[in-house]
């Protein structure tokens, strides 16, 4: 059985300053998280910038993780895409290439009745044969999954987890309740304790990558019963939450990267470039919080 339990950076895709794809900066990345220590790998996600790259370039960057990460953690693919055919050719293409399982976003942009959104991810379970997380990040796609009629996809057993990017703690709770053997990965990473309190088993997201080891000691400290601990590592992880949403959280990350010694350069338009007075603030965030002194600048 796939067991999708654990902690994941949701990996950035590292460009280069022409704006292409960088693969041996993304070969560098996967490095530096296992060795952290991270449970798995999610990619193509929304801190990949999953729907500002090519289906060729979402295909690549899949191969170039799965391959350099080698059966080491467990790798989850983001397939979401605004069909129903792409989405299929991705999820086909990560199941042939290895990956622990897919995960989607809801179909986006046209709104579809709640029987399409369930057929859609229908569609992939059984073209893909592949087990799904189903990513709910109603924020960004106008859409809740664990709301109404959508919550039957949860009982198909393919469908192994679900990606909570929702501060609706009451909602993952009840689907929790209501489907007892569905993993829960939650999404906020500001709201990580909460999740782990209301049931989550782990999480999926963009600031693990430069933090996993306080998101780790904080799972930890959770398990354990020490409750006062955890509430500290969040804390001091908000703190650098904070600053890094304040100026544009994918190009913090992948700032906080290059302060980590692995390049992922600039996220694609619209997107807008950190200035020198934002870099300022997020590294001084981070070494207060991180309680260390960071390379670059
Ligand atoms: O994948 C990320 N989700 C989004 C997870 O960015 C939409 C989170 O890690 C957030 O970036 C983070 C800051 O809000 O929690």
């Amino acid at each position: 059985m796939n067991d999708l339990r654990g902690i994941y950076p949701a990996l950035p895709t590292p460009m280069r300053a022409d704006g292409a794809v960088n693969y041996a900066g993304l070969e560098q990345l996967v490095d530096y998280e296992i060795a952290q220590g991270v449970d798995g790998l999610y990619v193509g996600g929304s801190t990949a910038e999953s729907f500002l790259l090519t289906e060729e370039e979402r295909m690549k960057i899949a191969e170039t993780v799965l391959r350099r990460a080698d059966g080491k953690v467990k790798v989850i693919v983001h397939t979401g895409a605004g069909g129903t055919d792409a989405a299929i050719r991705l999820s086909r293409h990560a199941g042939a290439h290895g990956a622990d399982a897919i995960s989607s976003v809801p179909p986006i942009y046209f709104k579809y009745t709640t029987e399409e959104i369930i057929g859609y991810y229908r569609d992939l379970i059984a073209a893909s044969e592949m087990p799904l997380v189903v990513y709910n990040i109603p924020a960004f796609t106008g859409i809740n999954m664990t709301q109404g009629g959508a919550r039957e996809l949860f009982k198909h057993p393919q469908v192994l987890a679900l990606k909570h990017t929702n501060t609706n703690m009451y909602e993952l709770e009840r689907i929790l309740a209501h489907n007892p053997n569905l993993v829960a990965l939650n999404g906020y990473d500001e709201a990580f304790l909460s999740g782990l309190s209301m049931g989550a088993n782990g999480m999926i997201g963009s600031t693990v990558n430069f933090m996993a080891r306080k998101f780790i000691a904080l799972r930890d400290a959770f398990n354990a019963g020490r409750n006062a601990e955890a509430f500290r590592l969040q804390r001091e992880a908000n703190e650098i939450i904070e600053t890094l949403v304040e100026v544009g959280v994918f190009n913090a990350v992948k700032y906080a990267m290059e302060l980590r010694g692995v390049d992922c350069g600039q996220c694609r338009g619209p997107f807008k470039p950190l200035t020198d007075a934002d870099k300022k603030k997020v590294k001084a965030i981070l070494e207060k919080n991180l309680g260390e002194a960071l390379s670059p600048c």
